[in-house]
């Protein structure tokens, strides 16, 4: 049994209000179905940014010229199937090397091979490791440009962001780059059906996790008794999921027991979405000067590169 994520679940639940890290999804099921996900016609952020990145690889190509910078090292953070990194290589072709950070280094060996096929003259490492905290990394002679697509930043809160933001500086150095998926804050008609999608993958993706609960800690969890629910909570500026429990129930982890009131949600993701200038300034907090902010059309959607400065440190 894994302990950390027992101990995690345990915890969780025990709160008033009951909770589970998102990052739990991901387990080989539930990376299928955040695929899946990618693939819905509501789930506008992956199209919209797919579709954004090579127009700003094309900019960033220029900017880097014009910048006399011949030679940059790439690292992705969380990187998962590496499909938002090739439009980036295709156009930056100062990029001499690729740098994937990421917690589970299994799928990331198969997805960085496909990656050399393409791009031969790259050097590529993975580095397995927590990317959310400050990592060890060799640093080369060329430039360090972190890439966190996605907006992967909205399952943190405001104030662990601006944390997260300081350890990738502290992991990429003094002068260095960080190019970053934001999605916008934006009519809930938009936000909430790509977090409940007609086909019922997300419901499937929420789920997964009590599935993984039962089979991994010895879990009881009767899946047909709980339901998939995503709000916005304007006022938070986020995207909420639950489960929420559809009946007076008890369950049991591990041996220990968890009463739930009919009604009563298990919180399991956040999604914090962002105006560009509100996040300008959270990356500002920790040391990150804005340079440049893409827009997706009808602004539903912010690819931005922060640039490293001594000002705000
Ligand atoms: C991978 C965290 C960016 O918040 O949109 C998708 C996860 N959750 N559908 C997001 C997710 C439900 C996704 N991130």
């Amino acid at each position: 049994m894994d302990h950390v994520f027992l101990q995690d679940v345990l915890a969780g639940l025990r709160l008033p209000q009951k909770a589970l890290p998102p990052k739990y999804f991901y387990d080989q099921q539930g990376s299928a179905y955040f695929d899946q996900i990618c693939q819905l016609d509501e789930y506008y952020p992956y199209r919209t940014e797919l579709g954004l990145l090579p127009e700003v690889a094309r900019e960033l190509k220029h900017y880097f010229e014009r910048a006399s910078v011949s030679s940059l090292q790439l690292v992705e953070f969380g990187a998962g199937s590496l499909h938002k990194v090739k439009p980036v290589l295709e156009e930056l072709s100062m990029v001499d090397e690729f740098v994937a950070l990421d917690i589970s280094g299994e799928h990331l060996k198969e997805a960085s091979s496909d990656l050399a096929e393409a791009f031969p003259q790259l050097t590529i490492k993975v580095v397995q490791g927590d990317f959310t905290q400050p990592m060890q990394m060799e640093l080369s002679s060329a430039t360090p440009m972190g890439f966190f697509p996605g907006s992967t930043i909205g399952n943190f809160e405001p104030e662990e962001a601006v944390e997260f933001l300081c350890n990738a500086g502290t992991t990429l150095g003094e002068e260095s780059y960080l190019l970053l998926g934001v999605d916008t804050k934006k009519d809930r008609a938009i936000l909430e059906p790509a977090y409940n999608d007609s086909k019922g993958v997300t419901a499937l993706f929420n789920k997964n996790i009590l599935t993984r609960i039962n089979r991994e800690l010895d879990g009881n969890f009767d899946l047909d008794q709980f339901e998939h629910t995503a709000i916005y909570n304007q006022q938070l500026g986020r995207i909420e999921m639950h489960l929420r429990s559809l009946t007076k129930q008890e369950v049991s982890i591990a041996g220990e027991r968890f009463q739930f009131a009919e009604g009563e949600t298990i919180h399991t993701e956040n999604s914090y979405k962002y105006h560009p200038e509100e996040f300008e300034r959270l990356a500002s907090r920790a040391g990150w000067s804005p340079e440049s902010v893409w827009l997706a059309a009808d602004g539903i959607f912010a690819i931005m590169l922060l640039r490293r400065s001594a000002a705000g440190r």
